[in-house]
């Protein structure tokens, strides 16, 4: 995985990024055909990328496999998967190693006793939906399949660091932090081990004597410190502090950040000063890649948000790669990171299925693994435009509410909903984060005042009128290049319009705090929404899919620069 850092300068790490063989199973028989034994027939393809972009696989959804040849030292390996869509099955030279649901989360693999020599890994990745699959069937984006992130192996030994979260609460001032560290250790021998872990942060270090018996995961926490000189991280000022965590055999270098995200006098406060929320709602996705999104595009699509006047991206609907987050980290962008619970394609009744419920929970727990050190990271999303007004989403919400609470550290809890009159679960969230289109799929750009006014009614009455409201979606599509006198719909005048139109309204309410424009860039959606897609692209973006402006980026631009300069 492509940090904007080294992760490690003793562990012996090496990419499995670049060359593996290839097959699609489109009748699903490869496993009953020993294909994890080798694969019979194969075509060559790059990892990570995502199989669609191949030509005549465009629409493949299904099970694919693929697999490689590697050369170790042997020992202890961790095969570390940055993401595969959506299931995975794993094998080592033919033994099964592991298995992980959920597509854009980050997962980990340990073999033990491998010896030195080449070996063969191959990976299942299945992409296909059903009514307990997360996401389901229908989404409004394109169901990319394949290993759409980086792959590496690492080769563990003796006590290992496996992950870290620095944990911190900041005093009254901001100025100092009682500081502890999570470590997931690994004892990597076939022996019951004993070692000092000590983690450095801001010329500090902290030493824990730990023994850990064979081949065991133990997760312990460090004791706490008092730190203080440190600079906090803001978007005017993002500052970053490495940290170090040593055995005698291993390491792991992460970086981190201190600041205060809280909910005050029904305004978000980041470190005690007001924030105003100037975002954009960005899929990590591009029509010649798919979800194997390029760093460098990742890079320019922040310059193009940041020059938009952004200071907040969403990264709608699912984690996004480490790498664009590492880069958020620098610019001082912040973040709402979310799991692919898309509501409108789920029932009531999946909503409420335990499996359902557990699968979702078990992507918020390794979201929170993997993410927690992000600074940028100040919203947790848990679900988006689910049936928030049918009761049956209660469980869901509540559930997932105090999981993101409990671990999530200091960041503000929230989902999108598209039942602003009637939600139920209002209660379930720090925000609340309204998605709606006024203007295009009902009433007009002047209704946006009456729909709000609304809001304001019915949060009165539940009692919530206290939380500070985002507007989380909201826009309108336009063919790139379709120009017109009017402002019809369709139109970059229209879009324009209407976009402009509610940054002014959001922003001269003094209840809502943000706003995320509908959307970054054009997309790819499935090839059966051609009706109401134009293209089968969802047209909404502020730029086209090839990152081409349309007018409404240079209108969003002008108000958004604005605001940030009152
Ligand atoms: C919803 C949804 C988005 C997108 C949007 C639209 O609000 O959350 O993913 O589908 O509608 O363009 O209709």
């Amino acid at each position: 995985m492509l940090r904007m850092f080294d992760e490690h300068h003793i562990r012996a790490c090496a990419s499995l990024d670049g060359a593996w063989r290839f097959s699609t199973d489109p009748e699903a028989v490869g496993e009953r055909d020993g294909w994890q034994g080798g694969l019979p027939s194969f075509e060559s393809t790059i990892v990570p990328s995502v199989w669609n972009t191949t030509l005549g696989l465009l629409d493949y959804e299904g099970a694919a496999w693929y697999e490689r040849d590697f050369y170790t030292d042997g020992g202890t390996l961790r095969f570390n998967f940055g993401a595969v869509m959506t299931q995975a099955d794993v094998w080592l030279d033919g033994e099964k190693l592991g298995s992980h649901y959920g597509g854009f989360c980050q997962f980990a693999l340990i073999a033990t006793d491998v010896t030195a020599g080449v070996h063969r890994l191959t990976v299942r990745a299945d992409n296909s939906f059903d009514e307990q699959s997360i996401p389901q069937t229908f989404v409004d984006w394109y169901h990319y399949g394949g290993i759409v992130r980086s792959v590496s192996v690492e080769t563990l030994d003796g006590i290992c660091v496996l992950s870290n979260r620095m944990e911190y609460e900041l005093n009254g001032t901001l100025t100092a932090a009682s500081v502890r560290f999570a470590l997931e250790l690994h004892n990597a021998s076939s022996s019951a081990l004993t070692d000092n872990v000590t983690v450095s942060v801001c010329g500090r270090e902290m030493t824990k004597n730990v023994t850990l018996e064979p081949h065991s995961t133990l997760e312990i926490y460090t004791d706490s410190i008092e730190l203080s000189g440190f600079e906090l991280w803001s978007p005017e000022c993002p500052t970053l502090y490495s940290i170090e965590i040593k055995t005698s055999t291993d390491d792991l270098l992460d970086r981190v950040g201190f600041r205060h995200v809280c909910v005050e006098d029904g305004k978000i406060k980041l470190n005690g000063k007001e924030i105003e929320l100037r975002g954009v709602n960005r899929h990590e996705e591009h029509p010649d890649f798919g979800f194997a999104f390029p760093p460098a595009a990742m890079r320019r699509d922040i310059d193009l948000a940041v020059g938009m006047g952004c200071n907040s991206i969403r990264g709608s609907h699912y984690p996004n790669s480490q790498t664009f987050v590492d880069m958020l980290d620098e610019r001082g962008v912040t973040f709402w990171s979310e799991i692919p619970i898309w509501g409108c394609g789920f029932s009531t009744s999946a909503l409420s299925d335990p499996v359902v419920i557990e699968r979702g929970a078990q992507m918020h727990r390794e979201m929170v693994k993997y993410y927690y050190n992000h600074p940028s990271i100040i919203i947790w999303g848990m679900h988006n435009e689910i049936r928030s007004d049918a009761p049956e989403s209660i469980t869901m919400a509540s559930t997932y509410y105090k999981l993101l609470k409990e671990t999530g550290g200091n960041r503000l809890v929230t989902y999108a909903t598209n039942h602003a009159h009637d939600d139920l679960c209002l209660e379930y969230c720090d925000i609340v984060c309204i998605n709606q289109y006024e203007g295009w799929y009902q009433g007009s750009i002047k209704s946006w005042d009456t729909f709000i006014a609304k809001y304001h009614e019915y949060a009165d009455s539940l009692g919530v009128g206290h939380k500070p409201v985002v507007i989380s979606e909201f826009g309108a599509a336009a063919v790139y290049g379709h120009r017109t006198f009017d402002t019809v719909r369709w139109s970059e005048e229209y879009q324009a319009e209407l976009l402009g139109y509610c940054i002014e309204l959001f922003h001269n309410d003094p209840r809502i705090v943000g706003s995320y424009v509908w959307q970054f860039t054009d997309i790819r959606t499935s090839l059966e929404t051609g009706l109401t897609r134009a293209r089968c692209f969802n047209n909404k973006g502020v730029l086209n899919e090839y990152r081409n402006p349309k007018a409404s980026y240079f209108k969003v631009k002008e108000l958004y620069n604005k605001h940030s300069a009152e």
